[in-house]
């Protein structure tokens, strides 16, 4: 039996929002009681997490005095010393105060707006104090319901602004800040701006510091829209911007479920870890989710080591899989090339594109070849039902 105890070295992280997460919905009230930042962080220091991630009301609310705020960190910083535990990641809330109905950096009232930024401004150096190196950006409120009352180049405009504008502040402070987008395609407005990932990449590079920005996919957020979440991850680690993933778990097509990693789609969570495994991804690997409400706390705890543990029983199958001698032999078959095509890839030349012309295709012999992909996905779905 192998050991699935969660090491520093798998870098899991929570929010204090996950863990302390009090399991009220749209139609009812909280089921959990509130526990402070500091009870969350032993909470996490008991169940073998690496790191703690915040927003900034999350640590501190948004009405406390200086006085009280300075009691909050203290201890805070003191359940981190005795936990061991570490902060990699911070964020700004954007989206609970009533202020933000209309969005922060996208609202139509320039008195939210420049107080979105100044709120940014300060939970950045907060996060900061704290040692976050990467600080995510959710633009939870960063939509419409009504597409009269907005318009959406203006809105995405003064969304660039805000991020070149905190990217100075960065450079600014000599902060060593990266900084992460995340996505998602809608709720809690009818619709957001920059929906996915994808979107996110485009819009990174009209930036005026691209360099400092990448993203934060998350993986319920693309599967409420039923797209493949690797593939999305795959985009953005080719293009060296996975700076922060958020996982957890969703069933397509419904309300945000955030769901305990792995709970739902093992296959797209089994690509996934191989993936990140696979390509060597250092950074954090932060489970976003929550657990159900029915639970008490001894079932958040359940919660959260569920999400580890799949997550070191999915990377044990990747290993599996890349060591299963069928599996290679399958896979060898399968990317066979006797080298007579090479001199078509690559870069464009006139010469090749003219001898590429002449080319002479058999596309009926090419096509009668079976690709042996039933056989490969029952491999993959034996070794994940653990009879291989
Ligand atoms: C909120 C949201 C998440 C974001 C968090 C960061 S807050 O819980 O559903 O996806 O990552 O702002
Ligand atoms: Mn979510
Ligand atoms: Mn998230």
């Amino acid at each position: 039996m192998s050991d699935y105890t969660p090491k520093p070295e798998h870098k899991f992280t929570f929010g204090l929002w996950t863990v302390g997460n009090p399991g009220r919905d749209p139609f009812g009230a909280p089921v959990r009681s509130s526990k402070t930042p500091a009870e969350l962080v032993y909470l996490l220091g008991e169940v073998c997490a690496y790191g703690v991630n915040f927003h900034d009301n999350d640590l501190i609310p948004i009405d406390a005095t200086f006085t009280e705020a300075e009691a909050i960190k203290k201890d805070f910083r003191k359940a981190l010393a005795d936990t061991g535990l570490v902060v990699p990641m911070a964020t700004t809330n954007l989206f609970y105060d009533p202020v933000f109905k209309d969005g922060a950096f996208t609202s139509n009232d320039p008195k939210v707006r420049a107080y979105a930024i100044q709120k940014t401004l300060k939970a950045i150096d907060l996060g900061v104090e704290f040692g976050a190196k990467v600080y995510v950006f959710w633009g939870g409120r960063e939509g419409t319901e009504t597409d009269s009352s907005k318009k959406a180049t203006e809105a995405i405009k003064r969304n660039r602004e805000a991020i070149n504008f905190f990217c100075e502040y960065a450079l600014d402070q000599g902060y060593d800040l990266k900084f992460a987008l995340e996505a998602k395609p809608n709720e809690p407005r009818g619709d957001l701006y920059n929906p996915t990932t994808g979107h996110m990449l485009a819009f990174i590079e009209s930036l005026d510091h691209p360099e400092m920005v990448g993203v934060n996919p998350e993986m319920a957020h693309e599967h409420m829209v039923g797209i493949n979440f690797m593939h999305g991850v795959a985009q953005a680690w080719e293009a060296g911007k996975l700076f922060h993933i958020d996982l957890n778990d969703q069933y397509p097509g419904r309300y945000d479920q955030d769901l305990r990693f792995g709970s739902r789609d093992i296959k797209a969570a089994f690509y996934l870890v191989k993936f990140l495994e696979d390509v060597g991804y250092e950074g954090s690997r932060h489970f976003d989710a929550h657990a159900y409400r029915t639970e008490d706390f001894e079932g958040v705890k359940d919660f959260a080591r569920g999400c580890m543990r799949t997550y070191l029983i999915l990377k044990e199958k990747a290993a599996q899989f890349n060591a299963d001698k069928e599996i290679q032999a399958l896979l060898a078959e399968i990317n066979e090339d006797d080298g007579s095509m090479s001199q078509y890839f690559g870069k464009y030349s006139a010469e090749k594109a003219n001898t590429l012309k002449a080319q002479s295709f058999d596309r009926n012999a090419i096509a009668s070849r079976g690709l042996r992909y039933e056989r490969l996905d029952q491999l993959t779905a034996e070794i994940l039902l653990g009879v291989r």
